[in-house]
């Protein structure tokens, strides 16, 4: 440790949050902060060119645009267009069409892919005179547990540099330091494999009418909006199958197949990957000063598009919760941040979880969880009540994530959260 600090060129800095990664997550903490008159700094691993490009996510969900709506910024950061809450499941070929709208008033989901709200967030924040600092590397925490933790980091350059701030905020998804900063046996990881494979395809090809989830006997494939002219497509696949074994030819026939769909545009395909499903939660997210936000935190199986949803909704409950500690030196919501954050995971992921294996096993599973699959469909399509739990869930305006009574952490908040 003296060896590190010695090096440093510059360590005078300090602010009160550092945010770590540049994601939804990261940037909606950075630029709720600075609506708050809250200073922070927010350090990048990669260019601005490249966290801009990254293409995932396509919704913000009803509750997600609220919540900038409730901070006056959904002009500012929501780019896309409105959605029209219908989402067309087709079961053999044959549509039904399910409302995901609740009816309820106020601004509703958008199409709004996940690099067209970072693009508008960065620059929100940047336009603001936030400090956001890319090509940052070998960031790490340190002194969490302390009063003042400190983040490191290197610049292009080679030199170090260090800020001392009150809070960290780890917002650099599954594959970044700030988890990893925490020790072991501080956090449980509860991971789940889903034993499903996907293969998820980027096409210049005209988008669908509405977003579309397909099942047939040859499994599960999916058909999503992500601008005027693009598309994203899932298409079911063995666990640890590799992109090169789906040529163009083979991936526009499956998708035909599945989609029952045999005049389906095609388009040049710019990007493909398979991943497999899983899901992941750490319980706390919290360690210290440091607070998880986001896919830091928690990973969910893409089915019922939750993730970025999760991460924003988390960054707003940090961002209230440090608001209220630095406005009125007042600790409740940092104190229960991480049990208000974890309710909403859970629901969430039973939500995913749920989704994925009905549409999944409707598809090629044996016969008796194929039966009990579409029988599920079958409430979903001609239930009322199944259809509006099923809306509320999609929006996120379900108030099971909301009526909390917060098991607050107890003792010493700084100190590791189970002590
Ligand atoms: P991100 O987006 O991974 O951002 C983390 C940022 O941290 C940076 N970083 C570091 N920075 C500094 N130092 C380090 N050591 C760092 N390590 C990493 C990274 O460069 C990056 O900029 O996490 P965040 O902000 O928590 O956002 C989470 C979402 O990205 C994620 O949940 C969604 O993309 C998940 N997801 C979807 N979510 C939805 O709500 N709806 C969807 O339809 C949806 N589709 C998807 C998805 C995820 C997918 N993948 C990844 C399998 C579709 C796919 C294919």
């Amino acid at each position: 440790m003296a060896d590190e600090t010695s090096q440093l060129q510059d360590s005078s800095e300090s602010t009160t949050v550092v945010v770590i990664g540049a994601g939804p997550a990261g940037l909606t903490v950075a630029t709720l902060l600075q609506h708050s008159g809250i200073d922070c700094v927010v350090l990048e691993r990669h260019s601005r060119e490249h966290v801009a490009q990254r293409q995932r996510a396509g919704i913000v969900e009803t509750r997600a645009v609220r919540m900038f709506d409730s901070w006056g910024l959904t002009d500012r950061v929501l780019g896309g267009v409105p959605y029209d809450g219908i989402l067309e499941f087709r079961v053999d070929g044959r549509s039904h069409l399910v409302s995901d709208s609740d009816g309820s008033d106020g601004p509703s989901a958008r199409l709004c892919p996940q690099q067209i709200l970072v693009q508008k967030l960065t620059q929100t924040f940047l336009d603001g005179g936030g400090d956001l600092r890319f090509e940052a590397a070998d960031v790490s925490p340190h002194d969490l547990t302390g009063d003042r933790p400190t983040v490191h980091y290197r610049t292009a350059d080679g030199t170090t540099h260090a800020i001392t701030c009150d809070f960290v905020a780890g917002c650099d998804g599954d594959h970044g330091v700030s988890r990893t900063a925490v020790p072991d046996g501080a956090l449980t990881a509860h991971a789940f494999d889903h034993g499903i494979g996907w293969l998820t395809v980027l096409a210049d090809a005209p988008p669908p009418a509405h977003p579309l989830l397909a099942v047939n006997a040859r499994g599960f494939a999916a058909h999503f909006p992500r601008g005027p002219y693009a598309s994203r497509y899932y298409l079911q696949c063995p666990p640890d199958d590799h992109p090169d074994a789906w040529p163009e030819a083979r991936i526009w026939d499956a998708l035909r197949t599945r989609l029952g769909d045999p005049a389906l545009v095609c388009g040049p395909i710019t990007d493909r990957e398979t991943f497999r499903l899983r899901s992941l939660v750490h319980d706390p997210m919290q360690y210290g000063r440091l607070f998880l936000v986001g896919d830091a935190a928690h990973i969910v199986s893409p089915m019922g598009g939750k993730g970025m949803n999760l991460a924003l909704y988390d960054a707003d409950l940090l961002a209230r919760a440090v608001r209220d500690f630095v406005r009125s030196d007042d600790d409740t919501a940092l104190r229960t941040y991480s049990s208000r954050c974890l309710r909403r995971v859970w629901n969430d992921q039973e939500f995913s979880h749920w989704l994925t294996r009905t549409l999944h096993d409707a598809g090629d599973a044996a016969p008796f969880p194929r039966h009990l699959a579409r029988a599920r469909l079958d409430r979903l399509f001609n239930a009322p009540a199944s259809a509006r739990a099923f809306a509320e869930l999609m929006t996120g305006l379900d108030p099971t994530g909301e009526a909390v009574i917060s098991q607050e952490v107890p003792g010493n908040l700084f100190a590791h959260g189970g002590d």
